[in-house]
């Protein structure tokens, strides 16, 4: 089998899970099929109904597949950090996102990672052309569309999808986000991380995903996972606003005394 991605370096796919029982063989598959060189990492909160167990399986059956047992529910943005770190610590150079319910489409991680040949950082965006959601009810819809919205005109971040949590890092682009920091649980910390990789100034690339609502087992969203999204994007754009008020007041005086000394006074 050739290596089509050879040139990336090697590729961990870190699967964070919560009981999903009912998917965690389907989507280890899935992924082994789609991009054979590609690794795993599942990264499993003690799951009660036994998803680690399952997991263990599978990885006593194939040495791409690896499972990292957390002592219990911390949410998605802790069973991630942990998997980075990981998958940094073992010299992987490509690190990826992915649900383990199936709305992530592991047969469509090779455009992304294609992508990822120009880019930084790849997300799978629903809400670029040629993306969409299948089975989702409108109330989600909207709620992603406009959370989107707000994301774009209160941080000024040029992205259609930064809520999205199917995506493709380079390495060095974790390396340089300062990931010590990055506070937050659900949608926030996926919105953290595409913020902070555009203000760093690297490059951003959206490519378009079908994202396929779960079929199996239950979602961990919550009221408050959307609560506290919608403050922290206020309190991230209030911050960006009053700096940039700073630094054209800073500019301002610069331009002046600039002027007075050119002019010979104080
Ligand atoms: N390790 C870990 N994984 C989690 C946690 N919460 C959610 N997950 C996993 O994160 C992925 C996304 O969770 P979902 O429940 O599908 O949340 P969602 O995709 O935002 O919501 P739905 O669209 O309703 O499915 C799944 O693979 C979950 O098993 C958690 O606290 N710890
Ligand atoms: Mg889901």
């Amino acid at each position: 089998m050739t290596d089509q991605f050879a040139d990336l370096g090697r590729i961990l796919v870190i699967i964070p899970t919560y009981n999903e029982m009912e998917n965690i063989r389907r989507i280890t598959a899935r992924v082994r099929a789609a991009v054979p060189e590609a690794e795993i990492l599942v990264a499993d909160d003690h799951s009660p109904d036994g998803t680690g167990r399952i997991a263990d399986e599978l990885a006593a059956a194939d040495d791409h597949i690896h499972v990292m047992h957390r002592l219990g529910k911390e949410g998605l943005a802790a069973a991630y950090m942990a998997g980075f770190a990981w998958g940094l610590d073992a010299g992987f150079e490509v690190l990826v996102e992915m649900d383990a319910d199936g709305s992530h489409q592991p047969e469509q991680l090779p455009a992304m990672l294609d992508a990822l040949r120009n880019a930084d950082l790849v997300l799978g965006s629903r809400w670029v052309p040629g993306g969409e959601v299948v089975n989702w009810p409108k109330s989600r819809e909207f709620l992603s569309r406009g959370g989107n919205l707000y994301t774009r005109l209160a941080l000024d971040v040029p992205l259609q999808d930064a809520t999205g949590g199917y995506r493709v890092f380079r390495a060095s682009t974790l390396h340089r986000l300062e990931l010590d920091n990055v506070a937050s649980q659900g949608y926030c910390f996926q919105v953290d991380m595409a913020r902070r990789t555009v203000q760093s100034g690297m490059r951003v690339r959206e490519v378009p995903i079908t994202f396929v609502e779960r079929e199996y087992g239950t979602s961990k969203m919550s009221g408050s996972i959307v609560r506290e999204a919608l403050w922290r994007v206020t309190v991230w754009g209030a911050q960006e606003r009053a700096e940039k008020v700073r630094a054209a007041v800073g500019r301002r005086r610069a331009a002046r005394s600039a002027r007075r000394i050119a002019a010979g006074g104080r």
